[in-house]
This record gives C-alpha cells, sequence and structure tokens, in this order.
C-alpha cells in the first residue's frame, strides 16, 4: 500500500507537536580514549553551545531545548542563562548530573564505601536540583558510573543500599513539577557489576520512591539483540517511562547519531511510543538525544538526527492502526506484520518536506544549514579560548 503523501490531519498535527531536546555536550569535542579530535568553531562556553543548539532548532523547527551536564556547563548565573537561551528561541531542559569525573569516584560514588564520597556525591546531586530551580527544568538526569571491577571488591546489596539512600535524599528534595530520571548502563565503566545496570533495576528503585522518579531508557546501553521495544511498552504500561537518550550503536555505547546504525528499531520504539499516545509532550516522555560526534560535524550531524527521528515518527503514525488490531485478534500473522512493514517502507520524506514548508522552513534542514554560512562564521569567529570538551 502507498501512502499519500499528505497526511491526515491527525498525522500531521502530531508531527508538529513533537519536540526533541539536544544535548549540550554534543558540540563539544568529543572522541574515544585513543584520540579527542577538536574541530574549529567547537564552542567554548555554555551561551556558544546553547547558541549552536539554536541553529539546530531554526532549521527543524522541533529541537527548542537543550539538557545541559554539570560542571560541564557550569556558570556564575543559571537564570541568566535560562534568559540566554530564551532570547535564542530556546529553553533548558533536563540538567544532567555528573559524579564520574572526580577521583574521589574511583570506587564509586553514590555507592562509594566511604561515606565522605558519598555525601560529596550527594551535595552534588542535590546543586544539580537548585540549578533546575534557577534554570526551570523539569528533569534531573541521573547517571551512575558506579560499580565494581572484580568479584569480592564491595557489597552488591550493600552499594543498593547506598544507592536506595542517595535517590531517596535527592527525591524529598524535588519540587512539585520537578522529576528524576534515572538511567541504567549495562557496563563501562565499571566491568564486573554496574550499580544500575539494567532497566528492572532503574525500574525498582524508581517505583519504590515515587511517581516523580521516572527511568531513562539510552538506546545504547543494552546487551546486543535486547529488544528495547519491549521495555519501551513495559514502562509505559507502568506509567515509569520518563526520557529517552537517543543515539545508534553497532557494539557498545557508541553514541553514534540515532536512526544511524539500525533505523528499523528505531521506528520499532516509535511505535510503541504512538501506540501507547505518548508522543505529545503532555505525555510526560522527554524525548533527548545524547549523542558524541568524534569525526562528523557536530550541527549538521545533530540536525540529521533530530531529522531521522522524525521520519521514524512519521513512519510510526502511519502505522494503519485499526488494521494492525483487525489482523492481531484474527491471528493473522503475516497480514499484522505486512500493517507494520507497509508505514515502515513508506518515503515519508516527501511529507515532512511539505509540512516545514507550512511551517515556513527551508524543506531540506541539511542543505539550508550548509547553505546559511553559520560553519564558517563560527569557526572564523571561534577563535582563542579553551574548546568545550568531556573535560571542560
Ligand atoms: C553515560 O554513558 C551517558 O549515557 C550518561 O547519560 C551521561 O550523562 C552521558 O553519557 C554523558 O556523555
Ligand atoms: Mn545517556
Amino acid at each position: 500500500m502507498t501512502q499519500p503523501v499528505s497526511p491526515p490531519p491527525a498525522v500531521r498535527a502530531a508531527l508538529r507537536a513533537q519536540r526533541i531536546e539536544v544535548p549540550s555536550w554534543a558540540y563539544g569535542n568529543s572522541g574515544t580514549r585513543f584520540k579527542v579530535f577538536a574541530q574549529a568553531g567547537v564552542p567554548r562556553t555554555p551561551q556558544e553551545k546553547i547558541a549552536d543548539a539554536a541553529r539546530v532548532h531554526a532549521h527543524t523547527g522541533i529541537a527548542p531545548i537543550v539538557s545541559l551536564h554539570i560542571p560541564w556547563d557550569r556558570v556564575d548565573d543559571y537564570g541568566e542563562l535560562a534568559s540566554y537561551a530564551a532570547d535564542h528561541g530556546m529553553r533548558i531542559g533536563a540538567i544532567n548530573s555528573n559524579v564520574f569525573q572526580d577521583d574521589d569516584y574511583r570506587l564509586g560514588s553514590v555507592t562509594h564505601p566511604d561515606p565522605r564520597v558519598r555525601r560529596k556525591a550527594l551535595d552534588h546531586l542535590l546543586e544539580c536540583v537548585d540549578i533546575m530551580d534557577a534554570t526551570g527544568s523539569r528533569d534531573l538526569k541521573l547517571w551512575f558510573a558506579d560499580g565494581t571491577n572484580y568479584p569480592g571488591q564491595d557489597s552488591i546489596r550493600a552499594r543498593q543500599d547506598r544507592l536506595a539512600q542517595a535517590l531517596s535524599a535527592v527525591y524529598d528534595r524535588l519540587a512539585d513539577g520537578q522529576r528524576m530520571l534515572l538511567e541504567y548502563k549495562l557496563f563501562e565503566p565499571a566491568f564486573y557489576t554496574m550499580d544500575v545496570p539494567d532497566w528492572g533495576t532503574a525500574y525498582a528503585h524508581c517505583r519504590r520512591l515515587g511517581p516523580k522518579a521516572q527511568v531513562v531508557i539510552d538506546t545504547g546501553h543494552h546487551a546486543p539483540g535486547t529488544n528495547i521495544e519491549f521495555i519501551v511498552a513495559f514502562l509505559l504500561r507502568e506509567e515509569k517511562l520518563g526520557a529517552f537518550d537517543f543515539n545508534s550503536r553497532f557494539y557498545a555505547d557508541d553514541d553514534l547519531m540515532v536512526g544511524a546504525a539500525d533505523p528499523f528499531q528505531l521506528f520499532r520504539i516509535m511505535h510503541e511510543i504512538v501506540l501507547a499516545d505518548a508522543l505529545r509532550p503532555e505525555s510526560g516522555v522527554n524525548f533527548m538525544l545524547d549523542q558524541c560526534h568524534n569525526i562528523e560535524p557536530k550541527i549538521p550531524a545533530q540536525i540529521r538526527s533530530v531529522l531521522n527521528v522524525q521520519e521514524a515518527t512519521a513512519k510510526a503514525l502511519l502505522v494503519d492502526a485499526g488494521a494492525l488490531a483487525a489482523a492481531q485478534a484474527a491471528g493473522d500473522v503475516l497480514g499484522a506484520n505486512g500493517v507494520l512493514m507497509d508505514a515502515y517502507h513508506t518515503d515519508v520524506r516527501p511529507m515532512l518536506r511539505e509540512l516545514r514548508t507550512e511551517l515556513g522552513l527551508d524543506p531540506d534542514p541539511m542543505a539550508a544549514y550548509a547553505r546559511s554560512g553559520y560553519q564558517e562564521k563560527i569557526a572564523a569567529e571561534r577563535v582563542g579560548g579553551r574548546q568545550a570538551g568531556w573535560d571542560a
């Protein structure tokens, strides 16, 4: 079945309302542990990162939110930073805590055996909530590098107790309307146990804490072959899916552009989102990117990533839900699969170009950015100073 170029009004409305949040750190230098390649024009300050994020929004029309990472984006006045973002048509999204880049955290942060280190980590998390108050952010994103490398190194159970204690102290500090998002990761940097290795662990902690605690699915944080859309469907049903950290991976936590490695997986994820009516910003699911552009230019890579999510979403919205339900009820295995694949194989690019034109945007965001001269401008202007990166 061929889909019409002009989408039904409901699909059009859903695509207009879709919002994607971009990470400030995607605009800084990044790399592997072997080499960080510097790029010309990379931001030196959080303000310059926000200005770059604003270019992504200017060309896509659906990415007006930027996440910060503290201390990478530390400033004296966060209220002022929020105003700067607003002046650029952006708002500050999730505040990402960082309790993994300090010598004190060699054996963990909130699960460290030493109460002094645990206190220091907790103080940082609480400071992040203060920052949320100043920026008007709703979400605190928690990712813990905590874990162990060797059997017997520390008590798995005691570390869970310490984790629960810290989470509960942060939870109690949250104001009305604020949430904490707990991210899990199978391995890295710890290789024997991670203290939050999987969605089940994150879910169990969040469930005990209450409704303001929600799980984040970083698509790169699973064992190869994991059925991520199953996790999505399950957490949505339990009202515990708070956000995505979108990226793609071939091997481990590769942080490549979302939709680059496996566009079909991204479609399957977005299909579960659409089925649960969780695409609307009011649904509470925050669609964030968490990516690093080690070898490709950063702003166009972010634009491409936003477009990849938009394309997967458009395809998911085109699934004929009635035909799918009928085929499923009839036990028509091939028919049901066919309905899904019809939508996946639809070329949605013409309809998205049309939508952008309606929004007053250039229909081809990648070409429009290339023509805009912004890349040349920042390369010429941003000379001197210290380029942002993983350590700044
Ligand atoms: C950890 O690998 C992670 O996915 C967390 O979200 C961090 O905050 C982010 O990467 C930093 O790059
Ligand atoms: Mn992440």
